[in-house]
């Protein structure tokens, strides 16, 4: 699999599946939540409400519709808030390595990931960066192509820099 950065927005991503940062409930939030939920429409939290009623664990994905995106699904994943306590770098890891298994199901070629945690969750960002490439290396799968989407130029060049 090719592991490419690129610096934008997830939401606008040509590719098959994006990856939402999502919360245990997966009924929104904010960050690459709100902007998932706000480019994909209704259609996404419908999705939500249907397929999890209960939400998700942390570390675990699950897919929905993309809605009004360029991109077929989304694949919610849920990190670990560091700010809160949740310290366990497995969970981090995991959210990379389930998300690419529930694209090996979908059959999904193409996935466009957020850097998971280094946000509102607070996990250090240059630790969040290597957990993603360690983890996007070391998972065998079918998907051709992960990019990683940096927001801001100081994300793009750390990832840049640890690829
Ligand atoms: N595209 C790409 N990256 C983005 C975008 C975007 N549109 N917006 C933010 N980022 P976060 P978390 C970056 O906070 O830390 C929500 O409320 C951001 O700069 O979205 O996992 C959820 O509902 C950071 O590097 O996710 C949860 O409650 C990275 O994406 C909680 O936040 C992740 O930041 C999840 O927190």
């Amino acid at each position: 699999m090719e592991i490419e950065v690129v610096e934008g927005d997830i939401t606008a991503q040509q590719v098959d599946v994006v990856v939402n940062a999502a919360n245990r409930a997966m009924r929104g939030g904010g960050g690459v939540d709100g902007a998932i939920h706000r480019a994909g429409g209704p259609a996404v939290l419908d999705d939500c409400r249907r397929r999890f009623p209960e939400g998700l664990a942390t570390g675990d994905a699950g897919w929905t519709t993309a809605g009004e995106m360029p991109a077929q699904w989304v694949i919610h994943v849920v990190g670990p808030n560091h700010r809160a306590g949740e310290t366990d770098r497995a969970q981090l890891t995991s959210c990379y390595r389930r998300a690419l298994e529930v694209a090996d199901e979908l059959g999904a070629r193409s996935i466009a990931f957020p850097l998971v945690s280094a946000g509102v969750y607070g996990w250090p960002r240059e630790d969040a960066v290597d957990a993603a490439i360690e983890t996007l290396r070391s998972t065998p799968t079918s998907v051709e192509l992960a990019r990683i989407v940096a927001f801001g130029r100081a994300s793009y060049d750390l990832v840049a820099q640890r690829l």
